[in-house]
């Protein structure tokens, strides 16, 4: 047994966050699973030790490996070729994979030894094999993995780092190909959905009291695809899966009550609408289709509905879409303010590579922040790359920073919770919105936080500042929800940690 254990070879997989901007771990509320790295760990045979090493929580050091696989969203990609860079100057094999890598392995392939671009299960296997053969090679492709073939997550990786949330993902593949976007670039124009057990057997293996359905589509727009949600939420309830999630969807989400219904009952407290922007000349620029389609009439209609059910609105909105001009970005706003959305993802319209937008821009010569590979730490969307037809770029940063100060002041987000435990009568909605609304904050003001008089704290005000009357009154009231309900909250949002 002994010299087995010791005949181990080493697989680190590390998760690489960009140093220049830490976005949503910036927070270990806000630092979820990399699950790309839990499918290559359940890929990886037996006679390999496992271990993951993610940036959220730690910064990466040199360690003896015999292989090291890096996942990189692009905003990351630079922080791993800089990794990459330390491990290979030891003499450890590199590779890479994740969306970065599948989106630009003619880059990828100049920093690492081996990268792997598209999907990792039909190819993850030969890598290892090849290596261990003495003839791995510089450039793998994936593609797309029949649905069968997508094995479970494996979680014991995850175990050694307080995450808020446990993610699952259920589906793949998204027909809409909107102009920004990598998903149908990456998972195909398909769905493929995963058997309605096989995906609650995998939730029974999780155990965090939180959960995050990855899903870019809780509720796909092919057939019977209600009826699966249906089944889905249902099987939650029957099996005892007690949890509260979050996931994503497309306006669809509020078309059918019982589906609605059963999401609620299964633990639904927060569902993220990729609303994008409310002026229909922008929804054309970025070929959203299913918006057009509904009409942004419908949107406070749907929201209205989701409401009804105790379930919260996060609004994912662009700002910075090309047709945008000054006023456009106010009007947004204003949206966001009004129009009944409870927790706001605001971005900045980002070229990522792949995408059709990218292209065209960068043949148009639009883009502004273009020298790669070390611009691709700007791309976290919080930043702009790019001006739009009547802005510059350092327009459309300056208005977004103005923006922002506005949304996520403290008196506005905790107006919006007061005013989702009106609509929705759910404590732990109005909770998670704030929660929500206060992360978000930190992430787009990240660089005037501080500790000094003058910076913004993490608690989201103006350190030096006198409070104002309607944070003075709202304290008090907020001191006795908090006092009868802290303890549940705590071991609800924080996880057994
Ligand atoms: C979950 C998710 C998140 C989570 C992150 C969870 C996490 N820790 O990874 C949260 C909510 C934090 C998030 C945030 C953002 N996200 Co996001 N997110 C997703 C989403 C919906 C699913 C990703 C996922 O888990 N997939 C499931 C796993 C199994 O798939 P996978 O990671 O692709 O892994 C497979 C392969 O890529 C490969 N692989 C992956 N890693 C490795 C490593 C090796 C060594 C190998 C060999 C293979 C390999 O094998 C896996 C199995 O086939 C994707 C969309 C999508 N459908 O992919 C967008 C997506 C990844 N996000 C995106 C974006 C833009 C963002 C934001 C900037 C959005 C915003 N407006 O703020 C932020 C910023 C994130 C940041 N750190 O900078 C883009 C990224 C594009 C890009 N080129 O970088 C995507 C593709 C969506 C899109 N619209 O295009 N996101
Ligand atoms: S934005 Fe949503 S609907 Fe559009 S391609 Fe991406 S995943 Fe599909």
């Amino acid at each position: 047994m002994e010299m087995t254990e010791k005949k181990k070879r080493k697989l680190l997989l590390i998760n690489p966050i960009n140093q220049y901007r830490l976005g949503f771990s910036n927070d270990p509320s806000t630092s979820y699973m990399p699950l790309g790295l839990g499918i290559i760990a359940a890929l990886t045979p037996d006679h390999w030790e496992v271990e993951l090493i993610d940036e959220s929580f730690e910064l990466c050091t040199f360690r003896p490996a015999d292989m090291v696989g890096f996942t990189a969203f692009t905003a990351n990609a630079f922080r791993a070729y800089e990794l990459a860079a330390m491990f290979r100057s030891q003499g450890v094999h590199t590779v890479m994979g994740g969306i970065h890598a599948s989106m630009m392995p003619e880059e990828v392939v100049n920093y690492v030894d081996t990268t792997v671009s598209g999907e990792a299960e039909l190819i993850w296997p030969r890598v290892i094999k090849d290596f261990e053969e003495g003839r791995i090679q510089k450039l793998y492709q994936g593609g797309i993995t029949p649905v069968d073939k997508i094995p479970f997550v494996r979680r014991e990786i995850y175990k050694k780092y307080p995450y808020v949330y446990d993610l699952i993902q259920i589906s793949r593949g998204c027909p809409m190909g909107c102009d920004f976007c990598s998903v149908t670039k990456m998972c195909g124009s398909k769905y493929r959905e995963r058997p309605v057990e096989e995906v609650l057997d995998e939730l029974e293996q999780t155990d965090r009291p939180l959960l995050f359905i990855v899903d870019d589509h809780l509720i796909n727009t092919n057939k019977g695809a209600e009826e699966r949600a249906i089944r889905l939420f249902r099987g939650m309830v029957e099996r005892k899966i007690n949890k509260l999630w979050f996931g994503q969807a497309a306006m669809n989400f509020a078309d059918n009550d019982e589906v609605l219904h059963w999401a609620a009952k299964s633990g639904c407290t927060l569902i993220l609408l990729g609303i994008e922007a409310e002026k229909p000349e922008a929804l054309k620029d970025a070929r959203k289709r299913l918006n057009l389609k509904r009409g942004v009439d419908y949107y406070q209609e749907a929201f209205r509905k989701i409401h009804k059910h105790g379930i919260a609105v996060l609004g994912a909105m662009i700002f910075g879409m090309e047709s945008d001009n000054e006023q456009d970005l106010y009007n947004r706003m204003e949206f966001c303010l009004k129009s009944g959305i409870d927790a706001m993802q605001t971005s900045i319209m980002t070229p990522l590579p792949g995408t059709d937008l990218f292209f065209r821009l960068r043949d148009q010569k639009k883009i502004d922040l273009c020298n790669y590979p070390e611009d691709w730490k700007h791309y976290h969307f919080k930043e702009a790359t790019m001006g739009t037809n009547h802005m510059t770029r350092e327009e459309l940063q300056h208005t977004m920073r103005n923006i922002w100060m506005k949304l996520y002041k403290k008196e506005n987000i905790r107006k919006m919770m007061f005013r989702t435990l009106r609509k929705t009568r759910n404590f732990k909605a109005a909770y998670w919105v704030y929660g929500t609304n206060h992360n978000y904050g930190r992430i787009v003001l990240e660089d005037l936080l501080g500790d000094q008089p003058g910076d913004l704290n993490r608690n989201l005000e103006w350190i030096g500042s006198k409070r104002s009357w309607y944070i003075r009154l709202t304290n008090p009231v907020l001191t006795i929800i908090y006092a009868i309900w802290w303890k549940y909250m705590v071991r609800r949002f924080t996880g057994r940690y």
